[in-house]
């Protein structure tokens, strides 16, 4: 026998959006990260952990900018200054100024003016959820304005339930035929927007086992066909021989269109599926035919509008009738203007075919943007901390954020709704980066110089932190115990925790009991529990959801286990099965009780940029528009493979794909030629917006007239020369919704110039905390 070795590190299971696996701790350090045995497909992710867990732009004690603590409350635009002082103060200072600021604001405004929309991923784990946390919060003070849907996928949430049904919407997310399912029937997958497996890495919560990949390569294996569109030919795996059909990007509703133009003429629509589960299908069908408007939207003119050859959409019409098809319309397509109309369009084209309901066929939303989907569902939901009863109802949708902070009182449509935005004097954040996520950075700067006062809960000194009064140190993941699972996986892991918090970092669980006990509500926000009491508690809440099903095991036997298996886990083939079984008995929830292929109370709505039945509109972002004169390329801002979002971005795997310490900015060999720029330059990125630099990637796998450069580069606007000198996209995006229906973020999509940057390019210098003294 050997001694154990004391110097040997400790391994702790985690739990991250990006999967699970363990971190090496030696001493209070977290040294490195290991793969779990049980996934054959870990995510690169984690490569960024340890040198992200320790980086020195880790808030260490709660700050507050001097400028604020010197002048009181109060609209500045100097607000994101990134030569702005900060002064470290103890938690109890912190917390009594921001304690009396929100009661100076709900006092002197209402609630109202308080935004805690506080979008953002955060981490995983369902007790330290950022969101519910500063929900919870604000809901046992009064209440606060919050933000309704997602900038994943907006047009997806609005649209679909005049569509197909709430319950119709909840379906497609999160009940897709997993991919075993897809092996086994289906014949062809054409998928708008890619299928990415780095995108697949990552599942809101964490998953047990990365299963989309595999689960492409055994439906190719098993003889599925692929067909990508989509810019880039590496949106899908290279071993699953899928057909690429790069189209402009944003005329994916007319390639829909052609498609069904060319099943309509070919006698190959099912019209018996569309008489009895559909209404509306005259109406699209003389639209398509162009009987109203002189133009059929034949495969001719669909080839004309996205450049692809009018034969290649004839054959795949074609092909598509032939066997079981699966339309999957990706997010990204929908995060445009317009967005909601390829939804539509797949929507139209799938019941065209007259698949919905047959296993293995029909529509979806979601292959490739997110691990989970179609890789099984939960039912029974997940543990979760309750966010407590609304006292106020006031809301936006999420991206028009920085509207509604500039424009107090306008008037803004959503979904059927005439609204006016609230005049916002506190602006509270906490596990969301909106100067990563939001478009029109400038823009957002501006906003956010309105507020009175700006707090922020972070881990990090993101440049959201670095807009903020007030920055509160939250602990990271690996600093608490927790429990983790995402929507469809096959357990609930424990999340111990492995290192002691950074520097004066607290739970934000005790950050807000602290706030609640000045202002006399600790009681409401508690409920007499600490957190590691709320961790059972959840955890037996939801056990209890299996009383006499599930014989589940008691909280300190699953602590003990590391895992429990997820009991009613379903792994799904078909949607609307029960619809297409019988539509009498099980109506879809829409007004008529089918698919809507025609909405009658979206046409109420009168909106021109979603009336009612799917339509093709040509964004100005767009190759071909006018706009397209001055800023000839389009820029496609995906999500980065390098990491999640932001987070993280000064770790070791997200620095190893950058090209010259900036932004990889991808483009095609003739662009490059064609402006002088060899592969590892560093460029300018411009338009009317903005400018940023980028270092350049010349790749063929990215189409002509089109440049990826994908999101989550840390904003850096610490040289006068360019917007950013890391190359965040969203200096160049343009911060117009989707439409009057969903009002969804369009950052997908922005039309640039680019030209080489000679000379010696400004330092990046966002990985340098800020400038922090004490009083
Ligand atoms: N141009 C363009 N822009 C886009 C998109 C696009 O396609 N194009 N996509 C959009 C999409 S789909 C999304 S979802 C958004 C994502 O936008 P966000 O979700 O805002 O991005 P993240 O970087 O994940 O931000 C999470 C933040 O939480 C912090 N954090 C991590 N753990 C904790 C914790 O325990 N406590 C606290 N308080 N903070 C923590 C991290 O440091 C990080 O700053 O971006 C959107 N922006
Ligand atoms: N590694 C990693 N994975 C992630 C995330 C991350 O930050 N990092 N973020 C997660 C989140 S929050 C979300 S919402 C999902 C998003 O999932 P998606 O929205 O599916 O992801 P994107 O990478 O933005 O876009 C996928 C691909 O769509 C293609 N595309 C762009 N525009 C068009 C178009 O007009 N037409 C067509 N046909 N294709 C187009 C692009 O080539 C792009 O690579 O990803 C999740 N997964
Ligand atoms: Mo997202």
């Amino acid at each position: 026998m050997t001694a154990p070795d004391d110097t040997a590190p400790k391994a702790y299971p985690t739990t991250a959006h990006w999967g699970t696996y363990d971190v090496l701790v030696s001493g209070d350090r977290v040294v490195g990260v290991r793969p779990g045995a049980h996934d054959a497909d870990p995510s690169p992710l984690m490569g960024n952990v340890p040198g992200a867990q320790h980086h020195p732009t880790r808030v260490a004690a709660p700050a507050v900018r001097r400028r604020w603590l010197e002048n009181g409350p109060g609209p500045d635009g100097r607000r994101g200054d990134p030569d702005d002082e900060y002064v470290a103060v103890d938690w109890d200072t912190a917390l009594d100024l921001l304690a009396a600021e929100l009661d100076r604001v709900r006092r002197e405004h209402g609630n109202t003016a308080i935004y805690g929309g506080s979008y953002g991923w955060g981490s995983a784990g369902r007790v330290h959820h950022s969101q519910s946390q500063l929900h919870r919060f604000l809901n046992t003070i009064g209440g606060y304005t919050r933000s309704r849907d997602t900038y994943s996928h907006a047009g997806v949430e609005v649209l679909l339930p005049h569509v197909l049904g709430r319950p119709g919407l909840a379906d497609v997310l999160h009940s897709a035929p997993t991919w075993e399912a897809i092996a086994e029937h289906t014949d062809l997958v054409v998928s708008f927007g890619g299928l990415r497996v780095s995108n697949t890495h990552v599942s809101s919560g964490g998953r047990h086992r990365q299963v989309a990949a595999e689960g492409m390569r055994a439906a190719a294996a098993k003889g599925v066909g692929f067909v990508s569109v989509s810019p880039l030919r590496d949106d899908t795996l290279d071993d699953i021989g899928a057909q690429w059909l790069p189209a402009d990007p944003g005329t994916d509703t007319a390639v829909l269109l052609g498609l069904i133009h060319t099943l309509f003429t070919e006698g190959l629509a099912d019209t018996a599926f569309l008489d009895r589960y559909t209404v509306g299908a005259a109406v699209l069908r003389r639209y398509v035919l162009g009987h109203d408007d002189g133009t059929p939207k034949s495969a001719d003119w669909a080839a004309r509008v996205s450049g692809l050859p009018a034969e290649d959409l004839r054959a795949l019409a074609r092909r598509m009738a032939r066997g079981r098809t699966l339309v999957n319309v990706g997010w990204s397509v929908q995060r445009t203007r317009f967005g909601e109309q390829p939804l539509w369009a797949g929507i139209a084209l799938a019941a065209c075919l007259g698949q919905i309901g047959l296993p293995g066929g029909g529509f979806a939303s979601g292959y490739g943007s997110a691990g989970n989907y179609g890789a099984g569902s939960t039912p029974g939901g997940l543990p979760r901390l309750p966010q407590g009863r609304r006292p106020i109802d006031s809301a936006i949708p999420v991206a028009r954020v920085a509207d509604m902070l500039l424009n107090p009182g306008a008037e803004y449509d959503y979904d059927g709704t005439r609204s006016t935005y609230p005049d916002i004097r506190l602006v509270a954040w906490s596990g969301g980066n909106p100067f990563h996520h939001h478009q029109d950075l400038s823009r957002l700067t501006r906003a956010f110089g309105r507020p009175d006062t700006v707090v922020v809960v972070e881990t990090h000194w993101t440049a959201t932190a670095r807009h903020a009064d007030i920055v509160l140190p939250s602990t990271t993941t690996l600093e608490r115990d927790d429990i983790g699972a995402s929507r469809g996986d096959a357990a609930l892991r424990a999340m111990p925790r492995a290192v002691p918090p950074h520097g004066a970092a607290r739970d934000e669980y005790d950050i807000y009991t602290g706030l609640a006990e000045r202002m006399g509500v600790a009681a409401e926000f508690t409920e007499g529990r600490s957190s590691a009491q709320w961790l059972r508690h959840v955890y037996e809440e939801w056990r209890g959801r299996y009383a006499g099903r599930a014989d589940l095991p008691d909280f300190d036997a699953f602590w003990a286990a590391g895992s429990v298996a997820i009991p009613d886990r379903r792994d799904d083939t078909a949607l609307f099965a029960e619809f297409r079984a019988d539509p009498d008995t099980h109506p879809l929830a829409t007004p008529s009780g089918r698919i809507e292929l025609y909405s009658a109370t979206v046409a109420s709505f009168g909106y021109a940029d979603c009336p009612g039945h799917p339509v093709w509109l040509p964004a100005e972002e767009r190759l071909g528009s006018a706009r397209a004169r001055t800023w000839p390329l389009l820029m496609v801002a995906n999500q980065p493979r390098g990491r999640l979002h932001s987070q993280q971005d000064m770790g070791a795997y997200s620095r190893s794909l950058k090209v010259a310490g900036r932004a990889r900015l991808r483009m095609h060999p003739g662009d490059a030629a064609a402006r002088g720029v060899s592969d590892g330059d560093v460029v300018v990125v411009e338009n009317d917006r903005g400018s940023l630099l980028a270092g350049v990637e010349v790749s063929a796998h990215v189409r002509r007239d089109v440049v990826q450069l994908s999101t989550g580069a840390w904003y850096d606007p610490s040289s006068q020369e360019v917007t950013c000198v890391h190359g965040n996209p969203n200096v160049l995006t343009a911060d117009v919704g989707s439409s009057s229906l969903s009002q969804g973020t369009t950052g997908q999509h922005v039309l640039v110039e680019v030209r080489r940057y000679h000379g010696t390019p400004p330092p990046v210098r966002v990985f340098d905390p800020p400038r922090i003294t004490r009083r």
